[in-house]
């Protein structure tokens, strides 16, 4: 997903460097027979170019004149050495990591795709089995939707942890940008069990050179151009003379043009060497994500329109079109074929969670309920027909403004503002003097780390709510914000993949569904959905009052969690802060 986050690249750590450092990225050979182990058939023959221009994806956004000379094998393998030790950074609007729970077959499981910040690149895959008799697990990367869906690559063998025998890691290559997934397989004491995870795959940066390496490789150019030409002109002055002769002077002024000739080629090398670079930088620079802008139209009768502004998310594999963003083909996404927030900034005490309609006209439009006045962001959630969830961004000036009585699925509510001082509340109560208490453990909330997020309703009298309803299908509706809007994540119980995406990756990669497939879809899944984390809803569709979901903060700050729920046919919205070390 999309990068509003500027957070620098991490240092990485000796742990991080060898957990990446597996031996068949040792050399250039290996890793082309990996690669093509682990992709599918049809994306074969795109395998060597794809692979020989990633030397361009550690491009620096500052170069020095040293820096454009790496057009060598070995500066390729210095740039795969620099991909493969980079640590993820965050992106999304905010979050690019991928959290899922859910079965593969009679296993539950917690997967975490770490997914890299450039592609290709390596993403990290971590499972945690939530039983211990699981044998062996295994994973693989390939499309999410189209051809390359059927085809699945040998999977690699995933590493069971020496000190948890129930956790499992391995690192994947992602080729591709766009709509991919991981493919799980368990095999274990109870049968074998599959769970596909989608994983949207976007550049979320171009990494920068480091600069020791920058400086040691324009030395290197330097030392080599000199080389090349006094090798040229020593080659003419006295390549055919005896052993201690003296050249003579028709000689030097040969040798003397020579150097001439020599240089005017070596500086010529150096100046197309540097276009192919910033061609090849440039180039890539496009492809990096940012979340596509969503613009807005407000009537003075609060009447609101939404814009597409026409963005390509393209997929670096010259046999897949890009993925468009285009409001007249999208998935619908847990009933909805958009998901539209509101959050009054900077205080983000006036949160609404709405679904515009599409107008037939390529726009979406809504009319907006009773809202306090002020600056909010906007994040819009859509997903395209290859799976891939896009959430837009925007910002909208409400004015005094009498709305709309909301309807349907549509929330919201108006809390204390969030503070950056007070420590942070447990729990929330409801206008009805119910309550929700999130259970926080007693460990800090640390990013980076996947976490599950339990929450218990209560009644008005203390006991545990027994009239929760599922809300569009699920138990809860959670939304995660940091302070500043760089993070805005959309989670549900079985974690942060798009519900739409789920779909598709568990009906095995068909083909794009149609309409009436996808309806008979988001009926089935507000029953049973399979291989979804559907712990707190029983098959009678009766919710739980225990809720959970799985995420991890994708970097230190204040944020501000919206848990929703249905009880009693109301929509609610609880409000907790989170101090994220
Ligand atoms: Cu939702």
């Amino acid at each position: 997903m999309a990068t509003r986050d500027n957070s620098r690249i991490q240092s990485s750590g000796p742990s991080e460097l060898s957990r990446n450092r597996s031996s068949r990225f040792a050399s250039g050979g290996s890793l082309r027979r990996s690669f093509n182990r682990r992709y599918p058939a049809p994306n074969l023959r795109a395998a060597p170019d794809t692979l020989n221009r990633s030397k361009s994806y550690v491009s620096p956004g500052k170069q020095t004149v040293g820096d454009k000379l790496t057009r060598h094998s070995n500066a390729a393998l210095i740039a795969f050495l620099l991909l493969i030790f980079s640590v993820p950074a965050w992106g999304h609007v905010g979050s690019p990591d991928v959290f899922l729970e859910g079965n593969a077959g009679p296993y539950k499981l917690f997967v975490t795709v770490r997914v890299p910040q450039v592609i290709p690149g390596i993403a990290q895959i971590e499972i945690r089995s939530e039983s211990n008799d699981v044998r062996e697990i295994r994973i693989a990367p390939m499309q999410l939707t189209g051809p390359g869906s059927q085809y699945a690559p040998t999977p690699d063998v995933a590493q069971r942890s020496t000190t948890d025998p129930q956790f499992f890691s391995g690192n994947l290559w992602l080729m591709e940008f766009g709509s991919l997934q991981v493919r799980v397989n368990v095999d274990g004491a109870r049968g074998t069990g599959q769970l596909a995870v989608p994983v949207p795959a976007v550049a979320q940066r171009t990494l920068p050179m480091q600069k020791p390496l920058g400086i040691l490789l324009f030395l290197l150019m330097v030392l080599l151009g000199f080389a090349l030409i006094s090798i040229a002109s020593a080659a003419v002055r006295e390549g055919d003379l005896a052993p201690g002769a003296v050249a003579p002077a028709a000689k030097v002024r040969r040798a003397r043009f020579a150097l001439v000739i020599a240089a005017i080629v070596v500086a010529g090398i150096l100046f197309i060497g540097g276009e192919w670079w910033k061609a090849d930088d440039s180039r890539f620079a496009r492809r990096v994500y940012t979340p596509p802008e969503l613009e807005s139209t407000l009537t003075p009768d609060g009447h609101l329109v939404l814009h597409q502004k026409p963005a390509l998310i393209s997929a670096g594999n010259p046999r897949r079109p890009a993925d468009a963003i285009n409001f007249d083909n999208l998935l619908l996404d847990h009933n909805h074929l958009m998901h539209f927030f509101m959050i009054r900034m900077p205080q983000m005490d006036s949160f609404w969670h709405l679904h515009p309609a599409p107008d037939g006209h390529g726009n979406f439009s809504l009319d907006l309920p009773s809202l306090p006045p002020g600056h909010y962001q906007l994040f819009a959630d859509v997903v395209l027909t290859s799976g891939f969830p896009v959430t837009m961004v925007g910002q909208l000036k409400i004015p005094e403004l009498k709305g709309k009585t909301m309807t349907g699925d549509d929330s919201g509510t108006v809390a204390i503002p969030i503070a950056r001082s007070a420590k942070d509340a447990d729990a929330y109560t409801f206008a009805d003097g119910g309550r929700m208490i999130w259970d926080r453990g007693s460990t800090p909330l640390k990013s980076g780390t996947p976490l599950s997020f339990k929450f218990e309703v209560r009644d008005k009298d203390g006991k545990p709510a027994n009239d929760m309803e599922p809300y569009m299908g699920m138990a809860t509706h959670a939304e995660i914000i940091r302070s500043d809007a760089s993070v805005f994540a959309h989670v549900h119980p079985a974690g942060s993949a798009s519900m739409a995406a789920l779909d598709l990756a568990q009906m095995g990669g068909a083909a794009s569904p149609q309409p009436s497939q996808q309806d008979a879809m988001a009926g089935s899944r507000s029953v049973d959905m399979p291989g979804m984390n559907m712990s707190s809803m029983d098959s009678s569709g009766h919710v739980s009052p225990d809720i959970s979901f799985p995420y991890g903060f994708p970097k230190p700050g204040l944020y501000r969690i919206f848990v929703q729920i249905k009880r009693a046919g109301r929509i609610e919205t609880a409000v907790f802060d989170a101090t994220v070390s």
